[in-house]
């Protein structure tokens, strides 16, 4: 037996944290890479212990009954989260943590046939020749549309960083209907739907989305600037949420991580790591600190309308002016940098409407903007944006991401201490102010390890329940069966209805989700199965199955009905261009076929009540099963057809 397996579970957790602890504080002062310094020598003992957690220790131990899901129970909550560069997004039920959906989004899916069908290439975008313009994606922040502040129940956007992608998935199908590729960014990241208009108090709805751009590139693009990079600039756009067309943009110093907006929909804002412009990450971290900006929606939209903007390239996008020697008199302003923390990450609104919560990463604090006060700035009624900080509390090491409760606490993560904090939102106010008997430190818990995103139940909602808080953490390392070198990640349950923080489960999930909501049931209603009537190109009856052709052009008409396809074989000529439509004539809930044609690399499902089609060139000849997939019926086996490509 090695010497770790005899230490207690205890121990090698303590031993760890310790490490954790001592290679943060070292990444602190050299680097700032203290999880690569822990990758890379995962097995070396601490070189000095770190100190104590602080916080009273006396957590009560999961009450795993309390919190489980029954055999037949439903679950009380939905949690949507975003499946990192997997592409894609997933639908967990909690507290189970039992996964009930993946939706394709960036991705390819070979189950449902996204990125196969037609119907989804043409959401995912095609080059000319039909194949598709790109196979990855990497989505980070999930968030529904909006009606009075709490969900709607109708969308939820999310983002592609790699190649700037802004995606709509329907909640009444948990599907994605729309994907818009943002002109000028690369690495888009936050993304967050306005709350209400910023003008019309009548309409108290998403109709605006926007979009923080990340990496600063050349503006034109065009290959001749690496050793230029004053000229690079990061871009914030507004897509608007029924069209999904991009709406204006704004040229911006720095560069965008999370994004966050108002209850008033006055204001969006987006926490900037990156104000020094630099290229590298040395230069990235040279300036004490950074940004929150923040971004007067009402006067960039009046001054697109008055044409001050330029456009760039080939895009005819407006492109206002946002940069900070531009935007230094409040009274025009379009744009406020407020200063905070050094390499802050992350940014999140306070359910009341009020704050705003920043977190420091490489300063172990978090900094509480006043919303009222930012838009006093832009009254020009402050002089300095740094008077719109309102707190600054010392939480701890790393912090990134932060829950509300509704009850006036925020919960950070915090990457390096691998904890989670509760701080008091009021008591971080009296104490900035100066009053040193308070501290706004309420409660600390461990996890396992090194959370990235944490949020709380309805927490970006007035409607914030404060139930529970689920911790992302980017690394699992013992918490689950050895599965290899690519380790699952954990999803850590934590109950915060009480005094004291309850870790209550540990929910293993693929990589890599960064953000999550988590919504009541009761808000959101799906349709079970599909109208024919919605796809134009039904296939309506059994008898209207048929073989159509146009010269080389061959359209097979098909359905599908428990345990037979409309046609039981056909026949087209090698070197036709074939589409086959098909529809499925099944009504009951649940029924789905499936349809895949060896050697072709063609597979879908179609649901009840719902047509897909697919076109491949028929350029091998032979006689082809086509079969169902999926398991539907007692002849699942059965239902096949020949398809026949002549010589
Ligand atoms: S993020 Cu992923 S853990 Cu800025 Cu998209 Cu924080
Ligand atoms: Cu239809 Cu299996
Ligand atoms: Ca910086």
């Amino acid at each position: 037996m090695s010497k770790k397996q005899e230490l207690s579970t205890e121990a090698v957790g303590m031993g760890r944290r310790r490490f954790i602890n001592t290679a943060a504080l070292a990444g602190l002062t050299t680097v700032g890479l203290a999880a690569c310094n822990d990758k890379a020598a995962p097995s070396a003992a601490p070189a000095a212990p770190a100190a104590p957690a602080a916080g009273p220790a006396a957590h009560a131990g999961p009450e795993v009954g309390k919190y489980e899901v029954a055999p037949g129970q439903l679950d009380d909550y939905y949690s949507f989260s975003s499946g990192g560069h997997s592409g894609e997004v997933r639908i967990y039920g909690l507290p189970s943590g039992r996964l009930f959906k993946r939706i394709p989004v960036f991705n390819m899916d070979c189950l449902v046939g996204w990125g196969i069908t037609n119907e989804s290439k043409k959401i995912l975008g095609t080059k000319p020749d039909g194949s598709l313009k790109y196979h990855t994606g990497d989505t980070h922040h999930v968030h529904p549309s909006y009606k009075d502040g709490t969900y709607d129940g109708r969308y939820i956007f999310v983002n592609d960083k790699i190649h700037g992608r802004l995606a709509r998935i329907r909640m009444d199908t948990m599907e994605t209907d729309k994907i818009t590729e943002l002109p000028l960014v690369q690495g888009f990241h936050g993304v967050f739907p306005d709350k209400r208009d910023p003008v019309d108090p009548a309409i108290n709805h998403t109709t605006r989305v926007f979009c923080g751009g990340e990496f600063g590139i050349p503006l034109p693009n065009d290959g001749h600037d690496l050793n230029k990079p004053e000229a690079y600039r990061s871009i914030f756009t507004c897509v608007d949420a029924e069209s999904m067309e991009v709406r204006w943009q704004v040229l911006i110093d720095g560069n965008c991580d999370l994004v966050a907006t108002s209850y008033d929909g006055k204001l969006a804002c987006t926490n900037q790591y990156n104000t020094e412009n630099g290229v590298h990450y040395e230069d990235m971290m040279s300036a004490e600190r950074d940004a929150c900006l923040f971004f007067n929606v009402a006067r960039i939209e009046a001054a697109v309308k008055a044409g001050k903007f330029k456009t760039y390239g080939a895009s005819k996008v407006p492109v206002v002016d946002g940069s900070k020697a531009a935007n230094a008199d409040p009274k025009t302003a379009l744009t406020c940098y407020v200063p905070v923390a050094k390499n802050p990450h992350g940014v999140n609104a306070s359910p009341d409407g009020k704050y705003y919560a920043c977190s420091g990463k490489l300063s172990p604090t978090a900094t509480l903007i006043e919303h009222a006060l930012v838009l006093k700035w832009f009254d020009g009624e402050l002089k300095d944006p740094r008077d719109t900080v309102v707190a600054e509390p010392e939480i701890g090491l790393g912090p990134l991401h932060t829950g509300f409760d509704g009850r006036g606490n925020a919960y950070t993560t915090l990457f390096l201490d691998s904890q989670i904090v509760k701080w008091n939102v009021e008591a971080a106010i009296k104490s900035f102010k100066g009053d040193k008997s308070v501290n706004p430190v309420v409660d600390r818990i461990d996890v396992q390890y090194q959370p990235g995103h944490g949020f709380t139940s309805m927490g970006e909602t007035k409607d914030a329940d404060g139930k529970f808080f689920l911790s992302d953490n980017k690394f699992s390392k013992d918490r689950f069966l050895p599965v290899g070198p690519l380790h699952p990640e954990t999803a850590q349950l934590i109950d915060i209805s009480g005094d004291k923080m309850k870790l209550v489960a540990d929910h293993s999930v693929y990589s890599e989700p960064h953000d999550s909501i988590i919504i009541p049931r009761s808000l959101v209603r799906t349709r079970q199965v599909y109208d024919l009537n919605d796809f134009p190109n039904a296939v309506k009856d059994a008898k209207d199955c048929r073989v159509e052709r146009k010269g080389k052009k061959v359209t097979i008409y098909l359905t599908s009905q428990a345990p037979a396809f409309g046609l039981r074989e056909w026949t087209v000529k090698r070197g036709d261009e074939v589409t086959i439509i098909l529809t499925n004539l099944d009504k009951v809930e649940d029924l789905t076929h499936g349809f895949a044609i060896p050697k072709y690399d063609i597979q879908f499902i179609v649901n009840p009540q719902e047509t897909k089609s697919v076109t491949f060139t028929a350029d091998k000849p032979g006689v082809y099963w086509c079969y169902c997939t999926n398991f539907c019926h007692a002849l699942h086996l059965e239902m096949r057809s020949r398809m026949l490509v002549e010589a």
